[in-house]
């Protein structure tokens, strides 16, 4: 009797075992062909700059695809959708894990669980950076995106080519937008003084400023300062992740940043902060107190005036958040104080008569247009621009997180960066072990 009930769970087990194998070798010999077109169809988004599709994006894509990935796909590339299993509705209120501590943490295989935010990277390039970006795409796609598959636009003041469209469509997982920058945007404005603005040019290239006689260099900052949110893909869109060419991304990214930011109530965010050179922006700190007196309506209460200031306002400390990276909403720039901060400072004419930079603009306008709380740090992401890396604090999260920079190049807690003092003004506890990277 007892032989017999346990030769018929034999039975029973090995009938399931067959089967179980049969559905696997099946499974992904199915999924594995259709998915790599999959992905790549993914990357082939719309090549005209007026193209405005965002239906059935990789947003559709991903929620469609997303599930647990079963340990057994682990051989399949980052996009295998594992079991199907869990419902829509789920994955929509699916946690975020944080820290290692929360169930999914270690989940890396296959799509992300959980909802996609309204968000794209983008990315300002000439052609002749293809390769450049290439590589900075290969690091987010394999740190963080291949599991999220966000949009990626691009945006050029000249038409992108053949190669540049074929080589980032075919690295990024989701959908490729490619926006020519109307002229109106990259342009001297009507009351810039071409003499005045040549002159300074001169002036600045003999003085061996960086950039310094760079006309190009002025439209690009100008863009990125004011225009880059309002062009026509853009406002598609609710959150921007910016990424330039020839960055690194040293550690995972486990949980998805748009998310946290949304979740968190968070308007801007930087990895980076540094003293700005001086020679290129001695007047910017004018403008901004004429505009903080024309337009008291726009100033935060709550800002973070003491990240930028040590005199309650009086005068500028050079502080600023390194914009190369930045994760952001758009709508907040779009916005009337934004735009009205731009306008002002466009008038005033110092992105041609002096070299101001877009990320002292952004800075300047997250500290004071924003509650001191909607501005993010990110610890966790770890990120180089030449020459600065931030390196996560914490030998802990450097492990959990994969990292491969070395905690030494860190900047954070260094006498040219800005980050203690946004720590200071926000009453944050400085992670630890900053202590042994003070120099
Ligand atoms: N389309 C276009 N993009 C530009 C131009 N100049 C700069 N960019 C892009 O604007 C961003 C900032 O330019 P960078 O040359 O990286 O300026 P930077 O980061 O201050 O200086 P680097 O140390 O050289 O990186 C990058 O994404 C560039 O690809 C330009 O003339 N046309
Ligand atoms: C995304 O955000 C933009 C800008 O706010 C908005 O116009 C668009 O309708 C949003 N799209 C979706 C799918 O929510
Ligand atoms: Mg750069």
């Amino acid at each position: 009797m007892a032989a017999g009930s346990a030769r018929i769970v034999r039975y029973i087990l090995l009938a399931f075992f067959f089967f179980a194998v049969v559905y696997f070798v099946s499974h992904s010999s199915y999924d594995g062909v259709p998915l790599t077109t999959d992905s790549l169809r993914a990357g082939k988004g719309s090549t005209t700059s007026s193209e405005k599709d965002t239906s059935s994006g990789s947003k559709g894509a991903a929620s469609k695809d997303a599930g647990k990935s079963s340990s057994s796909s682990g051989t399949s590339f980052g996009s295998s959708p594992g079991t199907p299993s869990t419902s829509h509705q789920d994955l929509a209120e699916a946690p975020m894990a944080l820290t290692p501590a929360d169930a999914g943490w270690d989940n890396l295989l296959g799509t992300a669980p959980g909802p996609r935010m309204n968000a794209t990277f983008v990315t300002l390039a000439r052609n002749s950076d293809v390769w450049e970006i290439a590589r900075s795409i290969r690091q987010v796609e394999d740190r963080f995106n291949r599991r999220y598959n966000y949009d990626w636009v691009f945006l050029n003041d000249k038409p992108f080519d053949a190669t540049f469209k074929k080589v980032t469509s075919s690295l990024v997982s989701g959908k490729t937008h490619y926006g020519e920058i109307p002229k109106e945007h990259w342009s001297f404005p009507e009351w810039i003084d071409q003499d005045k603005a040549k002159k300074v040019r001169e002036d600045m290239a003999q003085r061996k400023i960086i950039y310094g006689d760079s006309v190009s260099y002025r439209h690009m900052c100008r863009y990125e300062s004011g225009f880059f949110f309002r062009h026509p893909i853009m406002n598609n869109y609710e959150w921007y992740w910016r990424v330039e060419p020839s960055v690194e991304l040293f550690c995972d990214v486990h949980y998805d940043p748009f998310r946290f930011m949304a979740e968190n109530k968070k308007k801007y965010s930087f990895v980076l902060s540094l003293y700005e050179y001086v020679e290129t922006i001695p007047t910017l700190w004018d403008s901004t107190k004429k505009f903080m007196k024309n337009h008291p309506e726009h100033i935060a209460e709550g800002n973070s005036m003491g990240f930028l200031s040590d005199d309650g306002g009086d005068s500028y400390n050079h502080c600023h958040f390194w914009s190369n990276f930045e994760v952001g909403n758009l709508n907040w720039l779009r916005s009337q104080p934004y735009i009205d901060y731009f306008e002002a400072l466009d008038k005033d004419g110092g992105f041609f008569y002096e070299r101001w930079g877009d990320a002292p603009v952004h800075s300047i306008a997250a500290s004071l247009l924003l509650k001191k709380e909607e501005i993010h740090f990110f610890n966790d992401i770890a990120y180089y621009h030449v020459p600065f890396t931030h390196c996560p604090t914490g030998e802990k999260v450097r492990t959990d997180l994969r990292c491969h920079c070395n905690p030494k190049d860190n900047f954070d807690w260094k006498g040219y960066s800005c980050t203690s003092r946004y720590f200071e003004i926000n009453g944050l506890e400085k992670p630890e072990g900053y202590e042994n990277q003070q120099d």
